[in-house]
């Protein structure tokens, strides 16, 4: 009898430590699962390959003007072919009928606006470059030019912030007007901003200004094209913010205003004051977390918060972050865990 009392009661330790060995299995796979779940958007999904003929090859595999929920929409026609000489460094598509901000925007009421759909309707992105000059192409749904502006769009303007060197650069915008902040991991170092009237050019984030020159190529596309002297070969690493805005002379950093009621000449279905987003399309997925819902209705008029926005870029994480410091804290809590056992158990 006592020598089965003490079986059992070995059987129980054991059954015991059993389980607290799986609770302890259980707690770091959920930090782990937790770790992968926090990675944050970096574009993969959307990403194409760099170089070779990644636009030739996905506008076949997708229907043309596609766009099913996830899917992304290509223009109709598909995208301008990449130019002899020019070398592709990124291909992005953005899904097709957004030009709603977080979702609620509504276009202006005059007619040079509600005469056209997808004016601000970005459905791709594409940075290339030649020997001489690097290009930021952007098609959008429709591209019109109703007070003849040299450069052969009115409506658009377009600014494209680029982190290229960690741990440097903004989190605010170059100037008021946007009404969005950026993610402080992505600081941008570099702003390509493409406008009617001259307005294009390209800002660092130390104040220096270099001039870039805005066209327009075919297939609804306007190409922002900026000296190889001045921003160097595009790298894979670089990160980009794409956001769309109407072009407003009179605007805060020349972006039409988007209040609560639209107007003749300011978009409705925002907020009336200072903390809504006048980004109209933004370069993003459909869905998911890091969508351009989630990221443009990030704001808080109550709190007085801007919208937090994050970059795509072609690269997955560099390390760091959330998801390295979880992975850590469950490294360091099994090692804790067995010194612990070693020595109170054996
Ligand atoms: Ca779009
Ligand atoms: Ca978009």
């Amino acid at each position: 009898m006592l020598w089965g009392r003490m079986a059992w009661s070995e059987v129980w330790s054991r059954a015991g430590r059993q389980c607290v060995n799986a609770a302890w299995i259980l707690i770091l796979s959920a930090l782990l699962t937790l770790a992968t779940l926090y990675q944050e958007p970096r574009g993969r999904e959307e990403a194409a390959p760099a170089g070779g003929p990644a636009v030739q090859s996905r506008q076949a595999e997708t229907p043309v003007g596609g766009g099913g929920a996830g899917t992304p929409a290509w223009p109709s026609g598909g995208p301008a072919l990449a130019p002899a000489g020019e070398v592709e460094h990124l291909v992005l598509p953005d899904p097709e009928g957004d030009d709603c901000g977080p979702g609620t925007y509504v276009y202006p009421r005059h007619l040079a606006f509600t005469n056209h759909r997808g004016l601000f309707d970005l459905l791709l992105f594409r940075v290339a470059s030649d020997a001489e000059k690097v290009h930021f192409d952007l098609t959008f749904k429709d591209l019109t030019n109703p007070w003849r502006a040299p450069e052969g769009f009115f409506h658009q303007r377009v600014d494209i912030y680029i982190d290229t060197t960690p741990r440097a650069g903004r989190t605010d915008t170059l100037r008021e007007g946007a009404y969005v902040r950026f993610a402080p991991r992505y600081a941008w170092d570099v702003l390509v901003r493409g406008a009617p009237w001259g307005g294009s050019a390209v800002f660092f984030a130390d104040g220096r200004k270099e001039p870039a020159e805005a066209a327009v190529l075919a297939s609804r596309t306007i190409r922002i094209s900026v000296p190889k002297q001045v921003l160097g070969e595009p790298q894979r690493r670089w990160n980009y913010y794409v956001l769309v805005g109407a072009y407003d002379g009179f605007g805060p950093d020349n972006y039409r205003l988007v209040m609560g009621a639209p107007g003749d000449w300011v978009f409705g279905g925002g907020a009336d004051g200072l903390w809504d987003p006048n980004v109209i399309d933004l370069l993003a997925p459909r869905g998911g977390r890091w969508s351009q819902r989630s990221q443009l209705a990030s704001y808080d008029v109550e709190a007085g918060r801007l919208a937090v926005l994050y970059p795509v870029g072609l690269e997955t994480g560099r390390g760091g972050g959330l998801a390295w410091y979880l992975a850590l804290a469950a490294l360091g809590v099994a090692l804790a865990w067995w010194a612990l056992r070693h020595h109170w158990l054996e």
